[in-house]
């Protein structure tokens, strides 16, 4: 049975030592943050509350010269020794809790040797706060997951037909107007800037960078309620028609809120002066809110944008953000336009076999001094059906999208002429049509989302013995309990071993 270590480590030396046993005689010393999470999750999955010493025999230790996101973990002769950077120290913790394992006497952990760093940089999960809107608190329980898994950017898609989700004071008709519905009638909402502050700083504390989106010049819908005149008409396509025929939600109508599951019917008035100054607001407002290097300007599924206004505008949208000191980013659309900002970020989310050119914009935004963010929606869209009868998601990405599907991919296969010096990193994202609350969350993501991230974190496909699908399915079947016991209500997947 491999150890149940999810995403997989660069290195593990399993030992013949005898386990470190956690009991009442545990104690933590060093890094006094580390100390606090690795006692509260300690607590969650045994029982025992750890204290924190001068003397410990879980020792955290701080070092410096750890290369980004590293650590180094060392289990034996009677102790557990972990070095890192900051970041690294809990990455360090989180594999350390995949270790405990209760038995017949208590709680043991095994004794190995693992030094581990990221394959990539950039490890993110999206969560759509604008089709449902989500409290902090469920923002924060999300946070806890991600960060479990290593994954190191929040990504938040605050903005789409369906509603506003963040008060801006430049422009506060957004959230006055714009806020209160969402899809399938349900109630919005927004986050008031402190509350905005509050979800960073928790990110933060999670070594979780926020990286806000607004979606424009498609996906724009609210923004008609709040500013009708820098907004088109809707297109009423037959795609429009057909989705209002089979899920509800109607036809959308300029000016009144929309509340069904359609995509690409909506547009700024991107030639008009005033929707060039509405952008400007509120880049360079959600900037100083931001104290990560990225926002994300959206560009996907501009249907109702004509081709060369598009292309016009998300330059001159990457050009205000690089203007502001921040690194755009943009879905792969927009790697069409010519006049990118340089090192404008790509987020790809065709399929892992490129359709309809989505692969010739890719390497367009590597071209232009970019790199790229993969998103393969019929791998890892979190949104998808796991299974033809579940009851949450989407089926359009090539649905149901299992496990299996989910962990089987390479992220350098993906896009011919690619290469991992390219690839920024990988995202996981939750659009959120179907989903409503936690529940529905863990349902979803649940275990697709630690796929995911091993593709993010792990080395390539092929290149440990334990890197393949049927060790996955036993490594994350060891998971269950750690989960139950952090809350999450993750269904037992059929494709998982369970033990
Ligand atoms: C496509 S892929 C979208 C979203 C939808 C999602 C549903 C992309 C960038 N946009 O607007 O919510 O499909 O799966």
């Amino acid at each position: 049975m491999p150890l149940p270590l999810v995403p997989l480590p660069a290195h593990v030396i399993e030992r013949p030592n005898p386990d470190v046993r956690i009991d009442a005689a545990t104690t933590i010393s060093g890094d006094a943050d580390t100390a606090v999470l690795l006692q509260s999750l300690l607590e969650q999955r045994t029982g025992i509350r750890v204290p924190i010493g001068s003397v410990g025999t879980v020792d955290l230790r701080l070092d410096d010269t750890a290369a980004p996101e590293s650590y180094r973990l060392d289990v034996g002769n009677g102790g557990i020794r972990l070095s890192g950077d900051a970041a690294g120290l809990s990455y360090g913790v989180h594999t350390l809790i995949q270790l405990v394992q209760g038995d017949a006497d208590g709680w043991r952990v095994p004794s190995v040797e693992i030094a581990d760093e990221p394959r990539f940089a950039y490890r993110g999960v999206m969560l759509d706060v604008a089709r449902h809107f989500f409290d902090v608190t469920t923002v924060r329980a999300f946070i806890d997951r991600a960060a479990s898994l290593k994954y190191n950017h929040l990504h938040l898609h605050l903005s789409d037909d369906q509603g506003w989700r963040l008060e801006l004071h430049s422009r506060p008709e957004l959230t006055a107007r714009a806020s209160q519905t969402a899809a399938g009638g349900a109630a919005g909402g927004f986050y008031t800037q402190e509350q905005y502050g509050e979800i960073v700083a928790y990110a933060a504390s999670r070594h979780m960078t926020v990286v806000p989106e607004f979606d424009m010049p498609g996906h724009t819908h609210a923004v008609t309620l709040a500013y009708p005149e820098i907004t088109a008409q809707p297109v009423l396509s037959d795609h429009i028609r057909d989705v209002a025929a089979a899920y509800g939600g109607g036809l959308p109508e300029h000016g009144t809120p929309y509340t069904g599951m359609a995509v690409g019917f909506s547009s700024l008035r991107t030639r008009d002066a005033a929707a060039t100054t509405f952008v400007r607001d509120v880049f360079t407002e959600v900037a100083t809110l931001t104290p990560g290097p990225y926002l994300h300007f959206g560009g996907d599924e501009a249907l109702g944008t004509d081709p060369a206004d598009f292309a016009d505008f998300v330059a001159e949208v990457s050009h205000e953000i690089a203007a502001l000191g921040k690194t755009p980013i943009a879905w792969h659309e927009a790697g069409a336009a010519p006049g990118l900002a340089p090192g404008t970020i790509g987020q790809y989310w065709n399929f892992i076999m490129p359709t309809v050119g989505s692969d010739e914009r890719a390497r367009a935004f590597v071209a232009n001094g970019g790199r790229l963010v993969l998103s393969p929606a019929d791998a890892i869209y979190l949104d998808m059906k796991p299974t033809a009868d579940a009851r949450l998601g989407l089926t359009w990405a090539n649905g149901p999208t299992s496990v299996e599907r989910a962990y089987r991919w390479e992220p350098s296969d993906v896009i011919a002429g690619i290469t991992d010096a390219d690839i920024f990193g990988v995202e996981a994202p939750l659009w959120t049509e179907t989903v409503t609350d936690l529940a529905d969350i863990d349902a979803l993501v649940f275990p697709r989302i630690a796929a995911a991230a091993e593709a993010a974190w792990s080395p390539a496909t092929g290149t440990l013995p334990d890197r393949t699908w049927d060790s996955f399915r036993a490594r994350v079947g060891g998971l269950g309990a750690l989960w139950t016991s952090a809350g999450i209500r993750f269904p037992a997947s059929e494709e998982i071993v369970w033990t």
